[in-house]
């Protein structure tokens, strides 16, 4: 037993509960507009946070004393922290985990030996997932943390660098397939460059596309038949990163064909540090039907870097379960793909954490089908964009409208009146809902 301090699973306890180690808001089994909590949020573990992480920072090592981390050797850490990833999600009442082939399993001396590590862990995965019901959210491979990869994985300037990659996300692929994850990931860390100076941007761009046309034909024909995700991020670790946004990944989708296998990962804290919101970057993508899953997790405001902490910030969780519930759901989920704070020494601060997140998208799903319901916010921006569904409006949407035409009607409208966009008229309202008011 890893987390003997939590005796059996987490359970709702409702709003009054002084109880830390409860849910006051997440009620897996409530119905909220015709199916469970459960059902819509499907929410994730992160393997590589929640038992990987160590703490670390620039300015110091790790500073965790994990009790799955005392092993004879590589793999025998391994097989532990696997066990420990069960435990954890049992007892959380959490269905999903996501991880990296190297979060899993340690890198042997050669890819022969690499892959053996990750058949035998991923052995151990289905079996516990058998055993608990616990699934795969969705599988990734890790092609930034090697020093191989400095320069890129799919975009290094040495193709014998993209091989490796090749290799790994084959392997990947093949161990979402496995363990039937809903999923899979690439998010490009050093999919970018420091300098133009030495970076030809066309070249690796074709060299990305190439890649991800490789693993979309591998993963077809090892029967994976989700959805690959693509996760934006502007920059870090790479200064540039080539899946700046929402809006960067479907033009290059879209440029290069592979729009109709991708859909998209969004990360909160990865919007902001692309100086969005993240309600920008869902909307964008659900517009184009591309919202895929969600990382959850939040930056702070005063840093200008991915610190991934935990969400508990019900705004922002309520535009997200807006988004969602407007779209009618994902085809992936919602990942805590965020860290305890180096000084959360211990393993009872994982489920702190957890349980917090739970609980602000639980109160964030109930507001922003609330919100739907009533029409509160969609009614208002029905009526703003009214003039387009009659008249010379429609038939502009329509493109059957020309310019002389248009002179023409602006000439017998006169000057347009000045009409409000009610925007604090329409905070107050969210406001209210957010409060409970309504
Ligand atoms: C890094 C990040 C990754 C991806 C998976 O910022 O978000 O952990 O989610 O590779
Ligand atoms: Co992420």
């Amino acid at each position: 037993m890893y987390f003997p301090e939590v005796k059996s699973v987490v359970r709702y306890e409702g709003p009054r509960s002084k109880n830390p180690l409860a849910f006051k808001f997440y009620d897996s089994r409530r119905k909220v507009g015709g199916k469970t909590m459960e059902e819509h949020l499907r929410f994730s573990v992160a393997y590589w946070h929640t038992f990987k992480g160590t703490g670390a920072d620039p300015f110091g090592g790790g500073v965790y004393d994990r009790p799955w981390n005392n092993g004879r050797d590589a793999m025998d850490i391994a097989e532990k922290t696997m066990d420990a990833c069960f435990e954890f999600c049992t007892k959380l009442g959490v269905n999903y985990y996501c991880f990296h082939d190297r979060d899993i399993a340690p890198e042997g001396a050669t890819i022969a030996e690499t892959n053996r590590n990750l058949d035998r862990i991923v052995k151990r995965a289905a079996k516990w997932q058998r055993e608990t019901g616990v699934k795969l959210l969705w599988g990734t491979a890790n092609c930034f943390s090697h020093p191989r990869y400095t320069h890129g994985a799919a975009t290094n300037p040495d193709p014998r660098v993209l091989a490796y990659a090749a290799s790994q996300v084959r392997r990947a692929i093949d161990a979402t397939v496995e363990l039937g994850g809903r999923g899979y990931v690439f998010w490009g860390g050093r999919e970018g460059y420091a300098s133009l100076i030495n970076t030809d941007l066309k070249h690796e761009r074709e060299q990305m596309a190439a890649f991800l046309h490789m693993a979309v034909d591998y993963g077809r024909k090892a029967g994976f038949k989700g959805p690959f995700f693509i996760e934006p991020k502007p920059k870090e670790p790479s200064t540039h990163q080539y899946d700046f946004d929402s809006a960067t990944c479907l033009g290059f989708l879209r440029e290069f064909d592979l729009l109709d296998d991708f859909m998209l990962n969004l990360e909160a804290n990865h919007a902001t540090l692309a100086t969005h919101s993240f309600e920008h970057e869902m909307v964008t993508a659900s517009a184009a039907g591309k919202l895929g899953s969600l990382d959850i997790n939040r930056g702070d405001q005063t840093v200008g870097w991915d610190t991934d902490q935990f969400p508990t910030d019900l705004y922002t969780a309520t535009w997200a379960m807006y988004v969602v519930l407007q779209q009618g759901g994902l085809k992936g989920g919602l990942n805590f793909d965020a860290k305890v704070r180096r000084g959360s020494f211990d393993t009872v601060d994982l489920f702190h954490a957890h349980i917090g997140g739970m609980d602000t998208f639980a109160r964030a799903l109930v507001i922003a089908d609330r919100l739907i319901k009533d029409k509160a916010l969609a009614k208002p921006l029905a009526d703003r964009y009214a003039g387009y569904r009659t008249g010379m409006g429609k038939k502009i949407m329509a493109g059957k409208a020309t310019l002389p035409e248009l002179e023409k009607w602006a000439m017998s409208q006169g000057e347009p009146p000045k009409t409000s966009g009610r925007v604090e008229a329409l905070e107050n309202i969210l406001n209210e809902y957010l409060h409970g008011g309504r």
